[in-house]
């Protein structure tokens, strides 16, 4: 069953689907793992949100910022995932399964996330 299909791939902001996808040579869940760019700069994440199909997902997190900043993708107060990076620098987050439903991305660097530094990630049923 095909997991990933061209059509599910949402309001393309941002998404180096081209660049991403990638064969996952290891078998488990198989599948295609497309490549999610996230940027963040003082205090906000670009793009902010975010409608994806569910699939596997490795968010490239490019810090284009004055200071350090971290990306982390969050379900119901959980954390799937999480990198911090420098200013000016970029960095890959594990590759994580987003299945159906709303994740938060949020900055914990201190003060970040109360001064505006989150979005939101919705995730649809395959078709
Ligand atoms: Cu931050």
């Amino acid at each position: 069953m095909p997991s990933v299909r061209p059509a599910a791939v949402l309001l393309a902001l941002a998404i180096t689907a081209a660049a991403g996808l990638t064969a996952c040579g290891g078998g488990g869940d198989g599948g295609t793992v497309q490549t999610v760019t996230v940027t963040g700069t003082e205090m906000r994440f670009d793009p902010a949100d975010l409608t994806l199909a569910a699939g596997r997902y490795r968010f490239h997190f490019v810090n284009a910022g004055k200071t350090y900043h971290d990306l982390g993708i969050y379900r119901d107060g959980r954390a799937l995932g999480i990198r911090e990076t420098g200013a000016g620098q970029s960095i890959d987050l594990d590759v994580i399964k987003l299945g159906a439903g709303t994740y938060t991305m949020e900055c914990h660097e201190p003060g970040h996330l109360q001064a505006g530094m989150h979005g939101t990630i919705s995730v649809r049923k395959p078709s």
